[in-house]
């Protein structure tokens, strides 16, 4: 991209290798990429799908993880990946870069379905401006856009923050699943890891929460440590994804 964004390719392979582990991607398989919205705009000129991968263009059908540092950006790609291809960090913020996993749509080397990792937000006051430069321009090259946040948390004021400068129309949030990570952690914590029938009780009143206040309907309460709601939010993801491909023959 021409705005000095690196794209660094964390792992490579074929959509059937992820389709044989959530099969709410196959309807993208062989599949194009519409350049153009609902009103006909031409979205290629915001950048929004080509990118330059080894001295060749592709298309990319993007969705973006974005969220504070830790919140499990890094671990909830791996979990749908299905490999640590991606850095995980206990203590200190690790993404650094535009951090991507590729996989091919169709029989050439043109298309390609990418989960991209952004670095976290709530570092620092300065890393903040660049980092919020880059979400605005990635949210304007991504198809699909998962806002990490937790589920155990209580204050959510930077996270409103951040989302009210990315996202203000309707359409916009259209393309946006919330993923309510670290749902093993909500109160009751049960003894077995997994996520207990209480706690589910306690998910679905946050749910209702989390939609009034980022207005946004699809709310996917999940663990990338256990995979729990993870087929639920590969599920959202598909949906979104599948409105902007075509058939290309
Ligand atoms: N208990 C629990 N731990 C999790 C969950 N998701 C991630 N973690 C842990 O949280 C820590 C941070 O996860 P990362 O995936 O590195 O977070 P990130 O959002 O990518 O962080 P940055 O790259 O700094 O922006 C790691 O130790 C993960 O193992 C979860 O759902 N439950
Ligand atoms: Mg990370």
């Amino acid at each position: 991209m021409d705005d000095g964004l690196t794209l660094y390719v964390k792992s490579k392979s074929n959509i059937s290798v992820l389709i044989q582990r959530f099969s709410a991607f196959s309807g993208l398989k062989n599949k194009a990429v519409w350049e153009y919205d609902i009103h006909g705009e031409d979205l290629s000129r915001h950048n929004r799908f080509r990118w330059d991968y080894s001295g060749r263009q592709i298309v990319m059908l993007q969705t973006m993880f974005i969220g504070k540092s830790g919140y499990g950006k890094s671990s909830l790609i791996n979990s749908i990946i299905g490999a640590d291809a991606f850095q995980i960090d206990e203590v200190k913020a690790c993404t650094k870069e535009l951090d991507t996993a590729l996989f091919r749509m169709g029989q050439d080397e043109k298309t390609y379905l990418a989960f991209s990792d952004l670095p976290g937000v709530g570092e620092s006051r300065m890393a903040d401006i660049q980092y919020r430069k880059w979400y605005r321009d990635m949210v304007l090259s991504s198809s699909c856009v998962v806002y990490v946040l937790r589920a155990d948390q209580r204050d959510f004021s930077i996270d409103e923050d951040v989302f009210s400068e990315l996202f203000y129309t309707e359409e916009q949030k259209e393309n946006v699943v919330i993923a309510l990570n670290f749902a093993d952690k909500i109160e009751p914590i049960s003894r077995s890891g997994k996520i207990s029938e209480a706690q589910w009780r306690v998910l679905e009143d946050k749910i209702e929460i989390i939609r009034e206040k980022f207005g946004v309907y699809s709310v996917i309460p999940c663990c990338a440590k256990t995979g729990e709601g993870i087929t639920e939010l590969i599920s959202e993801i598909a949906d979104i994804l599948d409105l902007c491909v075509y058939d290309d023959d």
